[in-house]
């Protein structure tokens, strides 16, 4: 089974996996997990930003995000096809008491500036006031879109114009990073904080990183306990996130493999993909996408409707251009 469905499937290697059979641990509530705080150091350095805070999930980083950067009530800025918003279970009102108002980012899921200066809701006695603006890179729904540093400037500027903090879902930040060459600290220098995944194209088994400066990571962190995120000897699942933020410079390997991938796709009668930025192929099907991913499945292929007509396949670390080849074969004796 060549499995494309996401790049979090991927295992870890036999690295990680004597990182985590020797880690120090400590008890990560007290600060006392010596591989936690090592990781979380880290992580900080590797974005650019003052302090990190290790959460199990990308999904728990984005949700304390933006718990920590506003209050009940108020309202939080995205895109309409972001993840924030569309793919963790409305966590946003659930957990924060938020309301969204999502615009139209276009082809690339980028919000222009004209746009959140149109849209923020300033506070009234009668407006909820717009606290927070959500930005996402690489931009899943739209294909892996790598948003460029100047892209997210430009917005992060019209937020702050009003005083309004940027939180980037950074979920494949280094995937955006290696496109566009450019590091992600210079990605991020203008937001406030960011989320990144170490569980996809980074390799490691589980966990995600929020960074931020050191006054919104306190609070992030009782946030953390408070979203039951609070773990005890992290040391052992943190020393893979550690080997795993060495792994950035292999994404290049990803995001080849998804061009080859994508451009046999696109020959196959039936069937249109465009070149991809990063790791991650849409493929626009004639008929119904998720009849599509059955009959590859039936050939050993593992892929994820992602709308009527729309099948996303994701590179991976336990992809190699073989893989994409068979991929290939078996997809097109699918469509014959
Ligand atoms: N996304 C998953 C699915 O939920 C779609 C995937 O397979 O891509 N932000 C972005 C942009 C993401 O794509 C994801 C995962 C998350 C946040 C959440 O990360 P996790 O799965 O660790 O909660």
């Amino acid at each position: 089974m060549i499995d494309l469905r996401s790049d979090t499937v991927t295992r870890p290697d036999d690295a990680m996996g004597e990182a985590a059979r020797t880690a120090e641990v400590g008890d990560d509530v007290y600060g006392e997990d010596p591989t936690v705080n090592e990781l979380e150091r880290r992580a900080a350095e590797a974005v650019g930003m003052d302090a990190a805070l290790y959460v199990p999930t990308g999904t728990m980083g984005n949700q304390i995000a933006a718990r920590t950067h506003t209050d009940r009530g108020d309202e939080l800025l995205c895109e309409r096809t972001s993840h924030i918003y569309n793919w963790e279970v409305g966590g946003l009102a659930q957990l924060s008491g938020l309301q969204v108002r999502s615009v139209d980012g276009g082809a690339r899921g980028v919000i222009d500036p004209e746009t959140i200066h149109g849209e923020l809701v300033e506070r009234s006695d009668h407006r909820p006031g717009t606290e927070l603006l959500a930005l996402e890179n690489t931009h899943n729904q739209k294909g892996g879109v790598a948003i460029t540093a100047e892209e997210i400037d430009a917005a992060a500027a019209a937020a702050a114009d009003h005083d309004i903090p940027t939180h980037v879902d950074g979920a494949r930040l280094f995937n955006a990073s290696v496109a566009l060459d450019t590091p992600a600290p210079r990605l991020l220098e203008n937001v406030d904080s960011v989320m990144f995944c170490l569980s996809k194209g980074l390799g490691a088994p589980v966990g995600s990183m929020l960074a931020g400066e050191e006054g919104f990571i306190a609070r992030a962190r009782r946030n953390r306990k408070l979203f039951g995120g609070g773990m005890r000897q992290a040391g052992v699942i943190a020393a893979p996130g550690i080997e795993a933020l060495g792994n950035v410079e292999r994404l290049a390997e990803d995001h080849e493999n998804a061009r080859a991938l994508a451009a046999g796709l696109d020959a196959i009668d039936g069937l249109s993909s465009q070149s991809p930025d990063t790791n991650i192929v849409l493929v626009e099907t004639r008929g119904p996408a998720e009849r599509f991913v059955e009959r590859i499945a039936g050939e050993g292929v593992r892929a994820s409707a992602f709308g009527e007509h729309t099948v996303r396949l994701c590179t991976h670390w336990d992809i190699d251009d073989e893989d994409v080849e068979g991929a290939i074969e078996s997809v097109e004796r699918a469509m014959d």
